[in-house]
Order: structure tokens, then sequence, then C-alpha cells
């Protein structure tokens, strides 16, 4: 990476201690060491006692939390919290083999629960992992080749790829390059092989962290790949955004957009999601570069006394969109060229078999909030056990069989269908669903998701059926709180958490991911959430164009009004 590093603790522009408290910490941590090997010896707790070693441990993929249903319960008898953990896998494009698989597998039953989570950036998430079972769990990656090195943390994390392998035929070069760059932004620090994998103290001649510094990045990052007409990967959320051009000898470059981002808080306007901005093109061969400069500008510009508006979204509108544009390319040592033109047509899966030139086929199956219960660890570990080809995770938390040959479909096909997964009897409205984890293992939720989600869908579809819009792909995703982990402010029907049982309702999102929604209801619950859609609804059914998407309707039809960029509350 490029070696002009500033290492804002001790840029005398930035005192330390004028710096948030989170700086400091990782200022201290000795390059993300902290005192957390001494911390998984402590006999006494089921924590990790320091909250400093918490934030770090992030880094390392791993979030302390507790199971929030036993709360009161643990309260009431004078209990800690049911601490527990949660372990992030580093997964980019969302790749693996079925030896992976296996092994994930294995795991999982050993130590997290008999659960595996695919996550809505393409990886897996272990729960109710105890302190004990973290070292087990990461050497057991360690020995398949995989690690959860940067998952979290304020560094560039999971790097995500368009899954589809049907988009194009230069799908696999694309692919490489997402691993490519996630190897390349990855902290290099040896801390986490000296904590997880035991790994000797070695003194090395060089800095230890020649892009990041002692203090990494303000807050995370993230960087994506989409290959048009797919923007499974929702390009427009991301900090860093490549979008794919194919040219007459393949892979041409890629056109590049920046400051992408869902979180915001509730009172607090001086948060917003936001629509990454289309700035240039870059051909193929400057794609580190361009990804190196980018994370320069917001690692040495983004706030570091605030970690509510650290995000480079921010720092984009802080200092104007020309001028950070202007600073890439001067890093960069070459200005962007002018964009490409393309087209997105989706930003959902294709399921059931799709084949491609090479002769192998992909099935995509359908995974209801990517929860990988124990009847579907079975049956994807059988599916494992004969599979040729990969896994590849999707970013609406489905997953695909691929690369199968042709001789290998009958068996796959009759192990789906001994375990019930004929992905065609999913009702349409059901496939276009994402919700986020919330209770009981994340911490920040306001409000259920994932477990409510299946009883709030069966009525939706009930109003569909009565409007005869069944068949109708619309876009749905439920958040329990406003941080926005499944992408809610992009669908074209958001709901994000208030408390318990009340959610935000906002419509008129792109179908596509090119648009935000806007809130139409404030902390409603159930019954006033199911008149607003009955409503909408009902006119999409009487009043639609041919061909128009449901949430062009409600800007057309004036339920809302249309947000292509920028800040979304504060008009
Ligand atoms: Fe997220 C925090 C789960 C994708 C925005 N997210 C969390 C934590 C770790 C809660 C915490 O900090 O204690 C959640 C863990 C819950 C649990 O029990 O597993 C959590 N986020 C998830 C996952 C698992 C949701 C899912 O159902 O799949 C996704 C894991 C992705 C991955 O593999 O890396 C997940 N989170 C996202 C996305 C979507 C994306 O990146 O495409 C977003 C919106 C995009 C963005 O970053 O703006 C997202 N998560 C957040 C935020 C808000 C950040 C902000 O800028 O304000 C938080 C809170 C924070 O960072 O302070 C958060
Ligand atoms: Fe937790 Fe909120 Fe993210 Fe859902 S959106 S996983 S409730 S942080």
């Amino acid at each position: 990476m490029t070696t002009d590093t500033i290492d804002r603790s001790r840029d005398l522009s930035q005192p330390l201690d004028r710096l948030g408290p989170d700086e400091t910490m990782k200022d201290r941590s000795d390059y993300l060491r902290g005192g957390i090997a001494e911390g998984l010896l402590d006999r006494i707790t089921g924590a990790v006692p320091s909250a400093d070693d918490v934030k770090l441990m992030k880094f390392h993929g791993i979030y302390q939390q507790d199971d929030r249903d036993l709360r009161d319960e643990r309260r009431r008898q004078k209990l800690e919290p049911a601490f527990q953990f949660m372990i992030r896998v580093r997964l980019p494009g969302g790749v693996c083999s079925p030896a992976q698989w296996l092994k994930l597998d294995e795991l999982a039953r050993a130590h997290g629960g008999e659960t595996l989570r695919i996550t809505t950036r393409q990886t897996f998430q272990f729960h109710w992992v105890l302190k004990d079972s973290l070292r087990p769990i990461i050497k057991g990656l360690h020995d398949t080749l995989l690690d959860t090195v940067a998952a979290c943390g304020d560094d560039s994390r999971g790097v995500m790829c368009t899954v589809d392998p049907q988009s194009s035929e230069f799908h696999a070069e694309v692919a490489a390059m997402s691993k490519q760059v996630s190897d390349h932004v990855i902290p290099k620090t040896r801390a986490y092989h000296e904590i997880w994998y035991g790994d000797e103290r070695v003194a090395s001649s060089g800095p230890e962290e020649p892009f990041y510094g002692r203090t990494y990045m303000p807050r995370k990052f993230k960087i994506g790949f989409a290959l048009p007409p797919s923007n499974d990967i929702d390009v427009y959320a991301q900090d860093l955004g490549f979008i794919a051009i194919g040219g007459p000898d393949g892979l041409d470059g890629f056109n590049v957009v920046i400051g992408g981002g869902m979180g915001r808080t509730d009172q607090a306007p001086e948060t917003y999601p936001r629509l990454a901005s289309l700035i240039g093109f870059v051909p193929a061969d400057q794609v580190i570069a361009c990804a190196d400069a980018v994370m320069a500008v917001q690692r040495d510009y983004g706030d570091r006394k605030d970690r509510q508006r650290a995000r480079f979204k921010y720092t984009i509108d802080d200092k104007g969109l020309d001028w950070i544009k202007a600073e890439i390319e001067q890093r960069m040592g070459a200005p962007f060229q002018d964009v490409r033109a393309i087209t997105f047509t989706s930003n959902g899966d294709s399921y059931g078999w799709n084949s491609t030139p090479d002769g192998r086929h992909h099935r995509t199956v359908f995974i209801r909030s990517g929860r990988l219960d124990l009847k579907l660890l079975d049956a994807f570990r059988d599916i494992a056990r004969i599979h040729r080809g990969t896994f590849r995770l999707t970013p609406n938390q489905n997953l695909i069989i691929a690369g199968v040959r042709t001789e290998d479909r009958a068996a796959i096909d009759a192990l789906l269908a001994e375990y019930g997964l004929e992905t065609d009897t999913v009702p349409p409205f059901r496939r276009n669903a994402i919700a986020c984890v919330a209770l009981p293992t994340c911490g920040l939720a306001m409000a259920e998701s994932e477990r409510y989600l299946p009883t709030l869908l069966e009525k939706i579809e009930a109003i569909l059926d009565r409007h005869g819009l069944a068949d109708e792909p619309i876009t749905l995703r439920m958040s329990g709180c406003p941080n926005g982990c499944s992408r809610p402010y992009i669908a074209e029907i958001g709901l994000t958490g208030r408390a318990p049982g009340k959610y935000n309702l906002y419509l008129g999102g792109g179908f596509h991911g090119e648009r935000l929604n806007r809130m139409v209801r404030e902390n409603a619950g159930e019954a006033a959430i199911l008149e607003d859609l009955d409503d909408a609804l009902g006119r999409y059914a009487r009043e639609r164009q041919a061909g128009e998407h449901f949430g062009d309707f409600t800007i057309r039809a004036g339920i809302v009004r249309a947000v292509t960029e920028g800040r979304l509350f504060n008009e």
C-alpha cells in the first residue's frame, strides 16, 4: 500500500487528547494486541474484562454480546449477563469450498449453538460462542485457510462482489480482484497470529502497519464490486464501490462510486443514509491504487472526534465531493476517466438453476434471513460431501451451490428435495425480503427483526393476494434499529425498529438500489404499518403503469417524494 502514512494520533494538528476516546484506545493498543490474550484467561467472568479489549476484538472479527432474552431474569438472579461472542468470518466475495463448508459446519455444531448465519455482506457469523470456544473456532478456521481478520473494526472489512456467476464472462476476474483487494487492505499487524494462533512475537524491520498507522481508520470502511446488470451488492451503499465495465477483450475497468452508507441515529439529524456518488472510471490495473488513494483520504480527513460522524459519507459532505475527488486523484497519481454507461436491473437473486457457457450449473437456494438452523446445516453438510464446485453467499443472505457439473445435478436436486428446499415453493415477495439479526444477540437492537419478519410477511402476503399482486417482485427490508444492517433505506418498503413492536416505515426506494426511500410513518405498530401498506399497494394494483415497480409508483403517485442522492432526513 501507499507509504504516505500519517498517523493521526501523532499528527500535531490533531493532538491525541483532543481526539475521541477510541483513538486513544487504538493508539495505546500496541497494534491491536491490548490485553486480549490475558483477558481470555480470566476465569471469573464469561466476558472479556476490559472494555477496551472488547472494542479491540472487533478488529479480530469478534463481538462480545449477551443473550438479551435472558437479561432481565439474570439481573433478577443477580447473575452477570449470559455473555457470549459473535465471530464473523472474512470471506471476500462470499465464496467458500465444500471443504471449508464442512469445517464451518463442524465448528458451528461444536461451539456455535448449532447454527450459522449468512450475513448481508456475504459471510458467515457464528453466534452463541463462549469465551473458551473462541480459540478453537479461530484455529479451526485457520486449518481450512479461513480467518476473521478485520471482519469488523475501524478498517476495511468484508469486500463484497456480485455473486451471480451467470452475470458476465469476466465474473471470475472481478471476483479474484475482490479477493486481491481484501488481502491488500487488511491490517498487517501480527497481533492476530500471536493471540489466536499462539505465534511468537518477532521484531520486524519495517513499520508494523505501513498504511493504517497506530490509529487505523476513523471508522469502518466498506468496499464492494458490482457487475451490471446485477446490483446485488448494493454498490451505492458502499464507502467505495467498483462497477465493472466489459470491453472487447474482457474486463476493461470500473466506474467508481464513493460515500455510500446506511446508518443513522434517531433524533440525530446530522446522521443520515447516503447513496454513493459516481466520480469517474479507472482501468482495471489501477484498482488497488484507487482503493489506496480513497482510503488514505478518509484515513487522513475522517472525523476522529465524533464517531457518529466518522464515516466517509460525512467526510465527503463536509469537505465537498470535488475537493475529495481532487485529493484522491492527487494520491492516485492520475485523473479519473469519464464514467461509462451502465444499467442495473435488480439487486435481488436469480433463483433456481442457472447455467454458464463453461457447461457448469448454479443453483440458488432461498435461506430465510440467512439463518442456517440444524436442519439446513444437515442438508448442506450432505451437499458439501458430494459437491465439487463452490458455495457462494449472496448479499441477500441466500446460498448458491455453484459450479455444478451436469452429471452431479440430479444428486444435488435429490438432496434438496429430501430436505424440502425446492426454491420454487417460496412466494416471490418472501424471496426479496431481508431482515437483520437483531434480537436476541444484537446489543443495539431496539425491536425484533429476523424473528418477526416471517409473521409480518404472512400478513403482507395476504394484502398482496387481495390486490392480485402475489407475483410482483417488491423489495422489503427490515432492521431492528436505525443502523440499517439490512440496507433498509434503499428498499421499496423499509422498516427500522424504534422500540419493541414499533417501526419507522419507509417507501419509495429504487428496485435495483438506485434511490433512497422516505419515511412515511414514524414509530408505528403492526396495525398502522399494514394499513399504510394496504392503501399504497391497493393504489399500486389499480393505478400502476405496465412494468412499473412499486417504489417508482409511490413517487409518481405522490405517496412519497423522490430522493436520489445525499441527505434524506433534513430537507
Ligand atoms: Fe451491521 C453494527 C450485524 C451489515 C450498519 N451490525 C452491527 C452489530 C455488530 C451490532 C454491534 O455493533 O454491536 C450487529 C451484530 C448483530 C448480531 O448479533 O449478529 C450487526 N451488520 C450485521 C449483519 C450480520 C446483519 C445481517 O443480518 O446480515 C451484517 C454483517 C455484515 C458483514 O458480514 O460484515 C451487517 N451493517 C451491515 C450493513 C450492510 C452493508 O454493509 O452492506 C450496514 C449498512 C451499511 C453501512 O455500514 O452504512 C450496517 N452495523 C451497521 C451500523 C451503522 C454504521 C453507521 O455508519 O452508523 C452498526 C453500528 C455501528 O457501527 O456503530 C452496525
Ligand atoms: Fe443490530 Fe441494528 Fe444491525 Fe439490526 S440493524 S443487526 S438491530 S445493529
